[in-house]
């Protein structure tokens, strides 16, 4: 351990204790929600995590600390915050870290903070991957050269089409990210369970999951592995409605000139905008429903 990184002590005795954990990001608190709805949100997953038997650490930087296991309080300062905590990617982190600055995680610090404090799986909403027109602009998600990297599980719901998903798919490929479906053949957009992208492999259990991970852990094979859950039928939302909303945040990203880190957060915030309540409502859905499935499997994990 270094000496950047802070674990809480329940985190750190039930990582001693070999019992389940499951790491959380923070950029869906500061930037991916409003107040007091990402609050409330991130509180409930963690309850969720609780009830399916695991312990959740919801991983920031605070004060120039790599937190493993936020506080109540620090979850609420996140939230509050909000866009003023900075988007924290991989190139960040030492920048923040000299500065004793806060930081929101993406998939990919957080997935580098759960390494560093030894937790394997980790549950979020939507990943970064390849952007639409990426062959020019190369804006490519340094969420998926950590997934090539770092051997941490990430369970998320997919990925929005606000992305290019079948280049997405050919680079988690190229890179050897084995991209499993969970109890489906087909890659999950997020707010629908459909994007007519077949993923490499299915499972049907926690147990399996855990199984091909542990695996590939055993063997050493450096990097993670991707989980692509579908949101609950019930909560998914109509395709047209999403796809109108996507087109049209793409179109006004395009003529405002936005890029860099600041293109996922716009496309992000156009098409809950576009599609009002009902897509912020999906959003939470989805992210219990991967919680649930991460302490599953962490409990498998953990055997
Ligand atoms: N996709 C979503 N919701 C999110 C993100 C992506 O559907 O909240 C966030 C995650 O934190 C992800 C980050 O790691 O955006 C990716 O940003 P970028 O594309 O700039 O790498
Ligand atoms: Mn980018």
């Amino acid at each position: 351990m270094n000496h950047y990184l802070s674990v809480s002590s329940e985190v750190q005795t039930a990582l001693r204790e070999g019992r389940p954990v499951v790491a959380l990001e923070s950029t869906i608190i500061s930037h991916g929600m409003p107040y007091p709805q990402n609050v409330q949100t991130a509180l409930q997953v963690e309850q969720t995590i609780r009830d399916n038997g695991a312990v959740p650490a919801t991983i920031a930087i605070i004060n120039g600390k790599l937190k493993a296991g936020c506080t109540k309080d620090e979850i609420e300062y996140l939230g509050k915050k909000g866009q003023a905590v900075t988007k924290a990617s991989r190139r960040d982190l030492p920048v923040l870290i000299a500065r004793k600055a806060d930081g929101a995680t993406t998939v990919t610090t957080t997935m580098i903070i759960a390494n560093m404090a030894g937790i394997r799986v980790f549950a979020t909403g939507g990943i970064g991957g390849v952007h639409r027109g990426a062959t020019t602009t190369m804006d490519i998600s340094a969420d998926l050269e950590e997934l090539a990297q770092t051997q941490v599980m990430v369970i998320c719901a997919g990925a929005k089409s606000i992305l290019d998903l079948p280049l997405t798919l050919e680079y988690l490929e190229t890179k050897g990210v084995p991209v499993i479906g969970y109890g489906t053949d087909e890659l999950p957009a997020f707010y629908t369970r459909h994007s007519g992208l077949n993923v490499d492999y299915r499972a049907d259990s926690p147990q399996q999951l855990a199984d091909i991970f542990r695996a590939k852990i055993q063997l050493g094979l450096k990097g993670g592995m991707l989980v692509t859950n579908p949101i609950p039928e019930q909560f998914s939302m109509p395709a047209d409605i999403i796809n109108n909303a996507i087109e049209k945040a793409l179109q006004e990203a395009q003529q405002l000139g936005i890029h860099g880190k600041q293109t996922t957060p716009f496309l992000l915030a156009k098409v809950k905008e576009l599609t009002g309540g009902d897509s912020l409502e999906a959003n939470i859905q989805l992210v219990l429903n991967n919680a649930r499935l991460a302490a599953k499997t962490a409990y498998e994990l953990a055997k």
